[in-house]
């Protein structure tokens, strides 16, 4: 079974672990503002830790669809004493960043792992992860945030997201990033129409088979929206759901805002695992 290595950290995927999400942003599509200040989103992020977080991953900068992108300086001004904070205290933290400066800035201050919905394609990106031991996600996304929800189009979306995820971990390992490091997400709702959505988690199995830990990051996204009627802060249900659904096709890892509601959910999928392998 897979460790993760991050830093120092292994991180075993024997069982499924969860990501929580920290947003030091304005605009995040389902909580920014909440926690701009380093204070607020430090204390958010020791809540989530205290729930059963594996890993906090904070990001300073949205990708919701038509976010407006934000300079590194201010990137790094809203993420950086987070990160400081949360290392200092024994968390393993994640950046979720797509800046190569950025990365270099969170992984000096104590991150581990790189979160990149653009799986180290800017230039300098994949240097900036290889010069580290962290960990890194490298997240499938079509176009570009500003504009990639408007027409979504593959011919075979589970064959595309795969050949794609398999080239970047390829040049993970040529820069020298091995691939107990890396992790692959068929990035939910990025550059995906909700028939793109629903093949990838039906068939994350599929992805699985690159031999490499799948993450998935469903959490209040407006797929679950589409299917249940519910508004953004009334989706945690549908939520707990899709992540199941994720993790029975082979996730390992979940990214999601309400880390209680996960791990709660994840007990009783644990238990059931278990009695199933001892019986
Ligand atoms: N989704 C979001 C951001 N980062 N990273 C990975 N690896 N996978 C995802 O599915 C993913 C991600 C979008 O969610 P959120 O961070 O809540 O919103 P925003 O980008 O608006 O801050």
């Amino acid at each position: 079974m897979f460790a993760l290595h991050a830093g120092s950290h292994r991180l075993s995927l024997a069982r499924p672990l969860v990501m929580g999400i920290v947003n030091a942003t304005p605009d995040s599509f389902s909580d920014g503002g909440r926690c701009l200040d380093s204070q607020a989103a430090i204390r958010h992020a020791l809540k989530l830790f205290e729930d059963g977080a594996a890993i906090l991953d904070v990001g300073g900068e949205s990708t919701r669809p038509g976010a407006a992108a934000v300079p590194a300086a201010e990137e790094m001004r809203r993420v950086l004493p987070v990160i400081g904070a949360l290392a200092g205290r024994g968390c393993v933290v994640s950046v979720d960043t797509r800046k190569p400066e950025v990365m270099r800035a969170a992984l000096d201050a104590g991150a581990v792992m790189v979160n990149d919905v653009t799986a180290l394609r800017a230039p300098g990106a994949l240097e900036a992860v290889a010069a580290s031991d962290a960990a890194v996600c490298l997240m499938h996304m079509q176009g570009e945030p500003q504009t990639m929800q408007h027409a979504p189009a593959y011919v075979d979306v589970l064959e595309e997201v795969k050949r794609f995820l398999q080239g970047r971990a390829d040049a993970c390992e040529a820069a020298g990033i091995g691939r107990e490091r890396l992790v692959i997400d068929p990035g939910f709702g990025f550059g995906k129409a909700l028939e793109h959505n629903l093949a990838l988690l039906a068939h994350l199995d599929r992805l699985a088979e690159l031999g490499l830990p799948v993450l998935a990051g469903l959490s209040r996204k407006s797929m679950l929206g589409t299917l249940t009627g519910r508004a953004v802060e009334e989706r945690e249900f549908a939520g707990v759901a899709a992540h199941l659904a994720a993790v029975a096709r082979g996730a390992r890892l979940v990214r999601v805002h309400n880390v209680a509601a996960m791990r709660d959910a994840l007990a009783i999928w644990n238990a059931v695992e278990e009695q199933q392998d001892g019986t």
